[in-house]
């Protein structure tokens, strides 16, 4: 255990966490944030310093979704017997940065939680990827975590404003820099977005920088990152499990490991496509599918130029996949909630 006290406001521990903490605390029991895990253990930081901890045999019961068990940037609540941490609860998350994980069953897995600023991070070169970026901006709306889109290796990207420029057309009111690396400014930049004992959380595909950046705020290279290989630009993962770390500025950041496959999962009304939504309530008829109907304000808007025909296909794919959605959560989450209720007899 390290011997050294902290301060876990310096955490982000803060009134919110503190309240669901003292109404069910028992005696001995310490919050702690959950700076990291493997498949076995946890590594928590609380006033004691940072240690190890095991999850109580009453949490993985109680959980039947994936999300219900803890994760990078959780509050949870310990208790510690020689040097080893054993912990007992989750704390209420203030919101959770989530995604589908496939498997038998369609499940739900937390990338982290409790975070003040998410940034997308998606790359200048061959992983540039509007849909892709979409989907994030949905997936962080519908977790009501605030964006902010940051564009990677801008000092290899030969058409940067025009990129810039087509990233702004679909983020609507989230903002987008350009930044690389290697630069000073844009160590600025983000350091300055930042806030002390606010929690910034960096994701996007593998390779595309996210390392690099939180070492460039670090000031050292703490963070393995990836070597590109030049004949394919492709990143391998290099990342492999998610870190929470403290900035000398007093930000707190995570780092996660690039996500191949990006599917929904939280409830996701269709952000960042405010404009085509807005056109929709004008057709004629409520249900309108937008393709031969008479009086069809989105028909109309594409023709005349003012909606882009790209938007309006991904908006159509991205309603599509969520009612498919919906059908499988619901399915898995009746299979788990019978699991559930089966542990609860045997009890
Ligand atoms: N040209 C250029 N290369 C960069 C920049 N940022 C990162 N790279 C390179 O991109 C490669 C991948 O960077 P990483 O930071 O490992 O990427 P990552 O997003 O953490 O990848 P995973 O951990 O696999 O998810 C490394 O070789 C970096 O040197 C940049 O701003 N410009
Ligand atoms: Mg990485
Ligand atoms: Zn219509």
């Amino acid at each position: 255990m390290a011997a050294d006290f902290l301060d876990i406001a310096d955490f982000g521990y803060d009134d919110f966490f503190a309240a669901s903490f003292k109404k069910e605390a028992e005696s001995g029991e310490l919050p702690a944030r959950v700076v990291g895990h493997n498949r076995h253990y946890y590594e928590i930081c609380c006033e004691k310093g940072r240690i190890s901890a095991k999850m109580s045999g009453a949490i993985r019961y109680a959980s039947v979704l994936k999300s219900e068990l803890p994760a990078v940037g959780d509050w949870v609540a310990v208790s510690i017997r020689q040097d080893k941490g054993y912990i007992r609860r989750l704390l209420p998350r203030k919101n959770y940065f989530s995604r589908r994980s496939a498997g038998g069953v369609v499940d739900e897995q937390v990338v982290a939680a409790n975070i003040d600023i998410a940034f997308l991070v998606m790359s200048l070169d061959e992983n540039y990827n509007l849909k892709r970026l979409q989907r994030y901006l949905s997936i962080a709306a519908a977790a009501r975590i605030n964006p902010v889109i940051l564009l990677t290796k801008s000092d290899i990207c030969e058409k940067l404003d025009e990129m810039v420029g087509e990233v702004a057309a679909i983020s609507g009111r989230v903002p987008v820099h350009a930044v690389s690396s290697f630069s000073k400014e844009s160590f600025m930049l983000v350091n300055s977005l930042i806030k002390p004992r606010e929690t910034a959380v960096f994701v996007g595909s593998s390779g595309v920088g996210k390392s690099t950046l939180v070492n460039l705020l670090l000031g050292e290279e703490r963070l393995a990152t990836g070597k590109v290989s030049a004949a394919t630009n492709k990143g391998q993962h290099t990342t492999s499990a998610r870190e929470l770390i403290l900035l000398k500025s007093g930000g707190i950041v995570i780092d996660t490991p690039g996500m191949r496959e990006l599917q929904m999962w939280q409830d996701e009304e269709l952000n960042g496509f405010g404009q085509t939504e807005e056109l929709a309530k004008m057709c004629r008829f409520a249900d309108c599918l937008h393709e031969t109907e008479p009086d069809c304000a989105v028909k109309q808007a594409i023709e005349e130029g003012t909606l882009s025909a790209e938007l309006f296909e991904m908006w159509k794919k991205q309603q599509a996949e969520t009612r498919e959605l919906r059908i499988q959560k619901e399915r898995s989450l009746k299979i788990l909630e019978t699991r559930r209720a089966k542990r609860k007899k045997g009890k």
